[in-house]
């Protein structure tokens, strides 16, 4: 007999589109310009995100994934089978697929803002796990949200793979551990990973690729505003920069300015000194023990960690 195809359920919470206007207004005004990471992410950011996953030069994604390849099952041990899972920012699911085999969870349950995208991967998931049950789920996962089903049968666990957590500010990552913690629910766990402090010149080169492809990913937040928000920067006038602040332990994303200039968005004027920067992007790197810490402050309790040979990246069960 052939297998039987769940159709999935879609939960859709309305996430709140970024207020683009709104925030670019507000960030290029600061004596020190910012811009959210989180705007990257249009269609053309997408696409040049996941290239930038395939570059030679930026390791995170294909080392993540040989660790889920090569500790699957004991991650899978940990996590407990028949679980209720929740994959935070699950993108195109690409990694969970390593690990649904080892893991065999009752329930699914893909998180992610992009609501087209999310319905997509979650059908195609569906299709190639028969029997498993999927509630997508469309929010926001970096405000609060509560999980759309009732289900307290289940051992719950979370996972919240790419190290998406080194781009919030440590505050900011805590709190948000906290909430995951809380949804889970005493003695859940949650599989995290996070790329690792290492020498200044591998960090620097993953996000100065030589073919350019970083530097199209963070320019393409100035095309963004030329074109959603009538903006008139001259890309010309602007060079990626990227480099490691070892003191607060991050790579660092600007927009650098490279002359005198005055920039109109969206009616306002933004003048720009040469050399002056928009703040794009913070990617914060941990030691397992800094990481162990976080968690700990969070209300995770650190119960395994899985690294590479090279120790270049690691991925961590906590215990909530
Ligand atoms: C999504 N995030 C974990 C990536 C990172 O490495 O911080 C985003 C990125 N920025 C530049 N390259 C990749």
């Amino acid at each position: 007999p052939s297998a039987v195809v769940n159709p999935i359920a879609f939960h859709d919470y309305h996430p709140a589109p970024a207020d683009l206007r709104a925030e670019v207004l507000e960030g290029l005004a600061k004596p020190r310009k910012r811009l959210s990471p989180k705007l990257f992410y249009d269609a053309e950011g997408s696409k040049l995100f996941d290239a930038i996953c395939e570059l030679p030069e930026y390791y995170p994604t294909r080392t993540e994934i040989a660790i889920l390849r090569e500790s699957g099952a004991e991650m899978a041990k940990r996590l407990g089978r028949e679980a209720l899972l929740v994959e935070l920012g699950s993108g195109s699911s690409l990694k969970i697929r390593v690990l649904l085999e080892a893991l065999r969870p009752a329930v699914y349950m893909p998180v992610d803002i992009s609501s087209a995208h999310l319905r997509e991967s979650a059908q195609a998931l569906a299709a190639t796990f028969p029997g498993l049950q999927v509630h997508a789920v469309c929010a926001d996962y970096s405000a609060p949200f509560a999980l759309p089903v009732e289900d307290h049968e289940h051992p719950r666990a979370a996972f919240f793979p790419g190290s998406s957590i080194g781009n919030f500010e440590p505050v900011d990552a805590e709190q948000l551990l906290r909430r995951v913690a809380a949804i889970l629910g005493p003695d859940g766990r949650l599989l995290i990973g996070v790329d690792l402090i290492k020498e200044r010149e591998r960090l620097e080169r993953a996000y100065n690729d030589a073919a350019g492809v970083t530097a199209a990913f963070n320019m393409n937040l100035l095309h963004r505003i030329n074109r959603e928000l009538d903006g008139g920067f001259d890309t010309t006038r602007f060079r990626h920069e990227a480099f490691f602040n070892a003191e607060q332990s991050r790579i660092e994303m600007h927009l650098l300015s490279t002359c005198e200039q005055q920039v109109e968005v969206a009616g306002a004027r933004f003048a720009f000194e040469e050399g002056e920067t928009i703040h794009t992007e913070c990617s914060h790197k941990y030691s397992i023990d800094g990481f162990h810490a976080l968690a700990r402050r969070a209300g995770f309790e650190p119960e395994q960690v899985w690294t590479d040979p090279e120790q270049l990246f690691s991925v961590h069960c906590l215990v909530s």
